[in-house]
């Protein structure tokens, strides 16, 4: 529960820097040195980078800040700043070996954790102004390390040359998805949309405030891999009437055919997943989609994307009393039999494999499997304030980045709530992104 006692939140801030810190370990242990500084695509950092930058965040942010402690290492806060180096040329930087930045990363680790046993942490009660209130600081810390390990998962997807990575098991499989309606209606009139009191809530998904929506019908469940090679089998790629003039002009420039790592196969389609080829799984939703292939979709669909309003609105509203929930199944934290997060299968359940994570509505699969995207520009709730730092999200503000909602099954649960907000450029598709459609419900209400 999000009210708890200084030694609970020491506890849960200790766990979550371990869980984080296991996977990045994980993610950066399995393939040798030099595929950690390779540069997989321009699109990514070399793991090695996203390596000891996460460290660096954490020296920053908890040994400096929090802790009031000299620096260990400021010569590589240069290095490892995300704003002075662009993606594609951290592969020209001299930056520390692998040994080394795991050398320093475990240092200043140690550092934090001290930080954190001392540290004299209080229940802020809503929003934390002290960074060590509720613990934040910490939350914030370890969130950022889930962050990059997901960007690190998508380095892999893009990796050529043997899998690397395993799963233990294989995801649920569907429980009789054909027995539900394919769509839902969620009522009119206003919620509570964002936050102010869930304790590790970022800057962007605070403050709480009331938002008005009219009644829509929303998709069960994400765009599956069968409804989009619908859209590809009845030339939806080129028909500019489904594209707006932008994803016109970019579905042309980029030749898009198809989403990311699909390679036909005769009359079908294959995909490379993390190393393994393998025929598209029909019923899994779609994945590595951009904004303006799901705009598209929607709109061949006689249909359109959600607003952030509205998805969040199916996630959290509770007709029955008209409260906004944590998460869609209640407010108890995501637990396996929820939703399909945290890398434990290394792709997206099939639609219908969660009916315990279905929101009161009957919304299925709003948490995990893949990222939705959504029809609304990242802008700050009403009443934002940037905290602790204006680059988290303040200076992304703006109509060149779309908002996608609900976490991939690569997203740990620390990292995802009914709240968390998401946001990339509408070209984008290296990310783990599909979407479900909406439909206004004209003259219901
Ligand atoms: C919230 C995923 C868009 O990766 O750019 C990582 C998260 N911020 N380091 C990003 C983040 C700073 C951010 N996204
Ligand atoms: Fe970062």
């Amino acid at each position: 529960s999000p009210a708890a006692d200084p030694e609970a939140l020491r506890e849960r801030a200790a766990t979550a820097l371990l869980t984080a810190r296991d996977r990045t370990l994980a993610l950066t242990g399995c393939v040798d040195d030099d595929e950690l500084k390779a540069q997989h695509s321009p699109l990514m950092s070399p793991l090695v980078w996203d390596l000891a930058h996460v460290g660096n965040q954490e020296e920053i942010w908890l040994v400096r800040e929090a802790g009031r402690r000299p620096a260990l290492r400021p010569e590589l806060d240069a290095m490892y700043d995300a704003f002075q180096h662009p993606r594609a040329d951290r592969p020209a930087l001299p930056l520390l070996s692998p040994d080394r930045a795991r050398a320093y990363i475990a240092d200043v680790r140690e550092h934090a954790l001290d930080v954190l046993d001392r540290a004299a942490l209080k229940q802020a009660g809503g929003r934390g102004d002290a960074l060590l209130g509720d613990a934040f600081v910490f939350g914030m810390i370890a969130q950022h390390e889930q962050q990059h390990d997901e960007t690190m998962l998508a380095t892999h997807q893009l990796r050529r040359g043997a899998a690397a990575l395993t799963a233990a098991d294989p995801p649920p499989a569907a429980v009789d998805p054909a027995d539900l309606p394919c769509e839902v209606l969620v009522p009119g009139g206003p919620f509570v949309m964002g936050t102010s009191t869930e304790p590790w809530a970022l800057d962007n998904e605070r403050p709480a405030h009331l938002a008005g929506v009219p009644a829509f019908w929303l998709d069960t469940f994400p765009v599956t891999n069968a409804a989009y090679r619908r859209f590809i089998d009845d030339d939806g790629y080129r028909d500019p009437r489904w594209w707006s003039d932008a994803g016109w002009e970019h579905r042309q420039g980029a030749a898009l055919e198809a989403p990311l790592f699909w390679q036909r196969d005769g009359d079908g389609w294959l995909r490379r997943r993390f190393g393994v080829v393998e025929p598209v799984p029909p019923h899994e939703p779609v994945m590595h989609v951009c904004w303006y292939e799901a705009d598209a979709y929607a709109r061949w669909a006689g249909r359109r994307l959600p607003t952030e309003a509205e998805w969040e609105k199916a996630a959290r509203h509770d007709p029955d009393g008209g409260r906004s929930r944590r998460y869609p199944w209640g407010d108890a934290d995501p637990g396996p039999q929820h939703a399909n997060l945290g890398q434990r299968h290394l792709r997206p359940a099939p639609v219908g494999a969660y009916p315990d994570g279905a929101s009161p509505l009957g919304v299925h699969q709003l948490i995990g499997d893949v990222w939705e995207w959504t029809a609304s520009d990242f802008l700050p709730h009403p009443g934002f304030t940037a905290y602790p730092y204006k680059e988290y999200s303040e200076v992304f503000f703006g109509p060149q980045y779309k908002v996608l909602r609900g976490g991939a099954f690569g997203v740990d649960p620390v990292a995802c709530r009914g709240t968390f907000r998401n946001w990339d450029h509408p070209i984008r598709r290296q990310i783990f992104s599909g979407f479900r459609t909406a439909r206004d419900a004209e003259g219901v209400r």
